[in-house]
């Protein structure tokens, strides 16, 4: 019996070992649907925190709960650790790790080549080994297989490698790791055939497609369609507050359409750890080969514009009430890259913050999801939404749309609201004059302080 065929048949078995590198939002759902497919499960995390919470039955992961941790666990099924000498008796490695932007916003590939660098010291004949985590295209041809390739292992017939990215979207109460159709690319026939099947033991779809770089294109192509069509609707924005025209009211109109549109809506700007990041992995790559990608960065020109676009309504709308930046009293309603989530990573209203405080705001804001957070080494902390505090500032922004936040309350209360997502559209006006990111129909009071 082959080598593939041996690992084919412990895949279909049940008794390969599947380890996961990287325990987080991605590694540990996969983990878990691995288990429940009847795999025994080895997790490996750098961080002992996490590994030590996991083997205690918790789950630092919204959308695992601690009692599927604990059932794993308790069996036997499920071990988390951080000795990577664990990996000796896996057959299966799927990695995801995180792949960030540097400040210079180039790729920030030091977790993968770490993770790589712990795949290779621990492969052996018979193994899978799949990277997850969101990358250029070439990746897994140009750092992974070399590596295996040097500890003597022949891609595609000692071992097999492959490309399947990652799809989990935190929160969606809809699909999650098994119901989320599963794109493979392996560097051989061979490694397709393996990866298909091990990813078709746990997950309801896989797709495979003919390469790794066409695995790790198709994720760039997902994230970017949503940057690309995001700026879209941030322009269209900017042009309808210049014609006097509400957004909204056209983007609406347009998804009446039931063919070939795709409703997005503009905002504070784009936040979250795939959408403003991701295309940069593509642009970044092309730039190595002298090819500028245009509709990437000029998406990301027009989204990193659109904080200065809502400090700049903050600045006219306080100057019709005669009152400058400066000194005013701002408080910022939700902080989250985007609404009913506690994630704040990329979030737009960073920037808003920072640029109301440049100019002499003083600035503070609410965020039911999000009681307090870091940032650049400091520590922020939110305010209660009290009647005496709407009451008592200049302005509100709102940033993000949490569902849970009294907009009406807002309307009556507040005396002016710059509002970045159209939420006070919903409610009826009030006291407060509103101040739309477009130009909007007329609404709000006398707005008088
Ligand atoms: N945003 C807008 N207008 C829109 C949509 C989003 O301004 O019409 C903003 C959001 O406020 C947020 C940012 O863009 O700040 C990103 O929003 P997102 O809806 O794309 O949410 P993410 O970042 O959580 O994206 C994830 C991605 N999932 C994966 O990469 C596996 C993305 O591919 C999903 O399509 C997206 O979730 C989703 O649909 O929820």
């Amino acid at each position: 019996m082959s080598t593939q065929q041996a690992l084919l048949q412990r895949i279909q078995d049940r008794s390969a070992v599947s380890s996961v590198i990287g325990l987080g939002y991605v590694g540990l759902p996969l983990a878990m649907e691995l288990c429940e497919a009847g795999f025994q499960v080895v997790g490996y995390d750098v961080s002992a925190r996490v590994c030590d919470l996991l083997m205690r039955g918790e789950s630092h992961i919204q959308d695992v709960p601690a009692e599927q941790v604990a059932r794993h666990v308790r069996s036997g099924k499920f071990v988390a650790t951080t000795d990577p000498a664990a990996l000796d008796r896996a057959d299966t490695v799927s990695i995801a790790v995180p792949t960030p932007l540097a400040k210079t916003r180039d790729p920030d590939m030091s977790y993968v080549l770490s993770a790589a660098e712990t795949v290779s010291a621990h492969a052996h004949r018979g193994m899978l080994i799949v990277l997850e985590s969101t990358t250029y295209p070439g990746t897994t041809r140009e750092l992974l297989q070399p590596r295996l390739e040097a500890r003597g292992l022949a891609v595609g017939s000692d071992v097999f490698l492959a490309f399947s990215p990652e799809r989990v979207d935190p929160g969606n109460p809809t699909f999650h790791t098994k119901n989320t159709p599963k794109v493979v690319g392996g560097i051989t026939a061979a490694c397709n055939t393996v990866a298909t099947a091990f990813y078709q033991s746990t997950i309801d779809t896989v797709v495979p497609v003919s390469s790794p770089e066409a695995a790790e294109l198709v994720k760039l192509l997902e994230n970017t369609f949503r940057s690309v069509n995001i700026g879209l609707v941030n322009e269209m924005a900017i042009v309808c507050d210049r014609l006097g025209v509400d957004v909204w009211e056209v983007i609406d109109a347009a998804a009446t359409k039931p063919f070939g549109f795709m409703k997005f809506t503009p905002g504070p700007g784009i936040g979250g750890h795939c959408i403003p990041l991701d295309p940069h992995y593509l642009a970044w790559k092309m730039r190595a080969l002298n090819y500028k990608t245009r509709f990437i960065d000029l998406a990301s020109e027009v989204n990193s514009a659109m904080p200065d676009y809502v400090v700049e309504k903050v600045a006219w709308a306080l100057n019709d009430d005669r009152k400058a930046v400066k000194g005013a009293k701002v408080l910022i309603l939700g902080v989250a890259y985007k609404r009913d989530i506690d994630d704040m990573r990329e979030s737009p209203a960073l920037d808003v913050m920072r640029l109301l405080e440049e100019r002499g705001a003083h600035v503070q804001y609410h965020d039911p999801h999000i009681p307090s957070f870091r940032e650049d080494g400091h520590e922020f902390t939110g305010v209660a939404l009290t009647d005496a505090l709407l009451d008592a500032v200049d302005v509100v922004v709102v940033v993000t749309d949490h569902k849970v936040v009294d907009y009406q309350r807002v309307a009556d209360r507040a005396a002016l609201v710059v509002d970045a997502r159209n939420v006070m559209a919903k409610v009826t006006p009030g006291r407060a004059r509103v101040v739309a990111l477009t130009s909007s129909r007329p609404q709000g009071g006398s707005g008088a302080a």
